[in-house]
Order: structure tokens, then sequence, then C-alpha cells
């Protein structure tokens, strides 16, 4: 069996997705997902510029020494555009794996360890009352797990995720249009204050059942990290994400030895080597590299197993970014998973989407139940890319009130 030819489309309905298409001499195809948010030629670029052109003749069955292949072979190793690359072939070729053998993906890790994945769902509000509002609507949808940002008052602007106006928070999705960065101005002091008490305000309003997630973005510096996380301890929160960077892992040590409160990170990174320590120094509670830039499945298959050792569980990001054709892949993994914690979900729903990627993949009261369908279940229809092109997009960048640049 051999890799004929393969095509890179990028577009989609509000998103840049780059899309791998990789035909056999047999007719099966496989499909993969390279959208790096807000950079998405880049990956498409080394794609179309040097792997495809290597990938031609090679047997699509061999995806292990296919991966060895471009990622040892590059010499320059790891990357997030580099891994999206290789990501987006990986899926491809486990796609063609299950089509050849008739098997969905999840059969082919090990089979199913559960009927349905928990996922959680993005409430967010001007302020905290349009939270609220927001989160009930998720509860009376079903779900089981909500994501909550809400606006600080006195913030010089909307933090992350959250919208400038009240009302329109079910929806919400961050605006990242245009080449030049939009500027948002942070008060650390003003958060910290603030967000515990909505926090807790929020377990009271909605009891103990709920589980209650909160992203903090990389806002924090390790100690007030830690501060933090000791001080939402009592609002029993499902994980606090993203409590500072972790350029420094040392330093994740700090929010451990003052709190027990979940931590949930990983979603910048693209390998196994950005979490490795972090895993077996049991410093996290959930992993969230994504199948995309984290190198595809056959990466992923060995950060979860590593994970399971170290009592870490799953929670890949799942920002719209992110095509159904990865969230496939995260979906077929979770059903497998062992140590399977819980899904972000976004993308799934608009008719626009469904129609360029249609799938039977099922999302109902908060679950995912994967599809059955050989492979990884998603196709991907051509003639509705045709209506789509590349739009340039920007992550916007923080500054502190004195104007000393923070993290996005
Ligand atoms: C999340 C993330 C996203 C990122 C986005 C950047 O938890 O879903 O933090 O919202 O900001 O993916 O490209
Ligand atoms: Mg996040």
């Amino acid at each position: 069996m051999k890799i004929t030819s393969a095509q890179v489309f990028v577009g989609g309905p509000g998103k840049n997705y780059v899309t791998l298409k990789i035909m056999t001499d047999q007719g099966v195809y496989g499909l993969g997902d390279a959208t790096l948010n807000n950079r998405e030629t880049l990956p498409a670029a080394y794609l179309q510029d040097y792997l495809i052109p290597a990938l031609i003749g090679m047997d699509p069955r061999r995806s292990e020494d296919i991966w060895q292949f471009f990622y040892r072979g590059a010499y320059f190793r790891r990357g997030p555009i580099a891994m999206a690359a290789y990501g987006a072939i990986d899926m491809a070729l486990w796609d063609i794996k299950g089509k050849i053998a008739g098997l969905p993906c999840y059969d082919l890790f090990g089979g199913k360890s559960r009927n349905g994945a928990m996922v959680y769902a993005h409430a967010t509000g001007a302020d905290l009352e349009d939270l609220m509002d927001s989160v009930q609507h998720f509860v009376d949808d079903g779900y089981k797990a909500v994501r909550v940002q809400c606006g600080i008052p006195g913030m010089p602007s909307a933090s992350y995720a959250v919208p400038e106006e009240k009302g329109s928070s079910t929806e919400y999705m961050t605006n990242f249009s245009g080449i030049r960065p939009k500027v948002e101005t942070w008060d650390t002091g003003k958060y910290m204050r603030y967000m515990p008490q909505a926090l807790a305000d929020i377990r009271e309003r909605f009891g103990p059942d709920l589980h209650i997630l909160h992203d903090v973005h990389h806002r924090l510096t390790p100690r007030e990290a830690a501060a933090f996380a000791k001080d939402v301890e009592p609002v029993d929160l499902y994980w606090l994400e993203d409590p500072t960077v972790a350029d420094d892992q040392d330093a994740l040590k700090l929010i451990r030895q003052h709190s027990t409160t979940p931590i949930a990170i990983g979603e910048v990174f693209n390998s196994i080597w950005d979490c490795n320590k972090l895993i077996e120094n049991e410093l996290i509670d959930f992993i969230r590299v994504a199948a995309t830039y984290g190198g595809g499945i056959t990466q992923l298959k060995r950060i979860i197993d590593l994970a399971g050792l170290h009592h870490v569980r799953t929670g890949f990001h799942g920002a719209p970014s992110h095509s159904p054709i990865s969230m496939a892949a995260q979906y077929h993994l979770n059903a497998w998973a062992p140590n399977f914690g819980i899904q972000e979900y976004l993308v799934l729903g608009t008719p626009e989407c469904d129609a360029l990627f249609p799938h039977d993949h099922l999302m109902e009261n908060g679950m995912v139940y994967v599809s059955d369908a050989p492979g990884l279940g998603v196709d991907f229809d051509e003639s509705e890319a045709t209506k789509y092109s590349y739009s340039a997009g920007s992550h916007p960048v923080v500054r502190l009130q004195d104007g000393t640049l923070w993290n996005y």
C-alpha cells in the first residue's frame, strides 16, 4: 500500500482550519488537522513544502515509522509548527488504518472504556450576574461541567474570554480578526481580590454537583498562583487552568506546596518533553496537550500512558480553533483512555461546520458519544471548502497598566 498524493486546504466558517487529505493507491484516504490558531499558514507551508513530497510512496500503515522519520529527520525538533504538521499526518494515517481495518480508531487503541465522555462548556459574562445566566443556560442544556470566566469590576479592559457587553455570553467567542494584535490591559490585584468570591458565589448558587472550572490563562506569577489556588480551595473547583506560565516548570511546585486545588496545564505544549517532568513529579492533575500541535495520536497515546502512571487525567484542549478532525482524534482517545478526565468542547454544532466536516459524533447532555464509523469518523467536503479562504488573525497582547507587556 502506498501514499499517492496529499493536499492541504486552509479555511473554514469563521476559522482558518488547516486540513490535510492523504490519498492512497487503494482509494482509501485519511484526514488530519494542522490548525495552529492565528499562525495557520505556517504548518500548511511546512506540510506542502517539506513533508508531503517525502510522504509520496510511503506505506501509510507504518504510522510509527513515519512519525519518527519526520520528527528525527527534521533535525530541529519540536515546536508547535512542526508538531502540528506531523500531527496532521499522524491523524490521517490512523484514519486510514481504521478504514482499512473497518474499525473505529478507539478499537485500535484497546476499545472503549466508557459509554460517553464528559465535556465542559464555556460560560462567560460581562459581569458575575451575566455569567450566572450563562452557567444556568448550560446547566439547563444538561452540561455537568462548565468553565466560568467573568468581567472584573474596575478592570481597565475586558479580561480573557469575557465579552464587553452583557447578554451575548452563551455564544461568545474571542474575536481574533485582524493581523495587528489588539491590546488588553490587565490588573492582577483586582482579579485576585474579586475572582475567589465570584467563584464561591457560583458554587453557592449551583450547588455541589456541578463541576466548575476556571482558566487563569497564564496571568499570575507562581507565588500569586499559589495564593489564588489556596484561596479558592473551598470552592472545590474541578480544575484551575494555566494558573501561571509553564516556562519555568519548577515554579509549579510552589502551587502544589500551598494548595490541593487541581491544576490543569498543557494547551500550549507540543511534546511529551514539555510535560514529562510535570507528570512524573505529580505537579499537575490534568494534561491538556492537543492532538493537533501535540504531534497527533501517536504522541498523545504516549502522554496518556505516562500520565496514567502518575494519577494525571486527560483534559484535552478543545478551543474552536481545532477542526472536527482533531476533535474526533481526541474523542477516540477519550473513549479509550483509562485515565480520561474531561474534554473541552466548543467546535461542533454550526451547520456550516457540519457541512464542511460531515460526521456522526454525538453530543448530548454534556457527554460526547464517539462515532462507530471506521477510522476517525469525520469526512471533508471539498466542494464546501471552496466557499472559504484564509483570513489573517492574531492573538491579543496584554499590558499591565504601566505599559509592561504581560501574558495573554
Ligand atoms: C482554552 C484556551 C483558549 C486559548 C486559545 C488560543 O482554554 O480553550 O485558553 O481559549 O486562548 O486556544 O489560541
Ligand atoms: Mg485555556
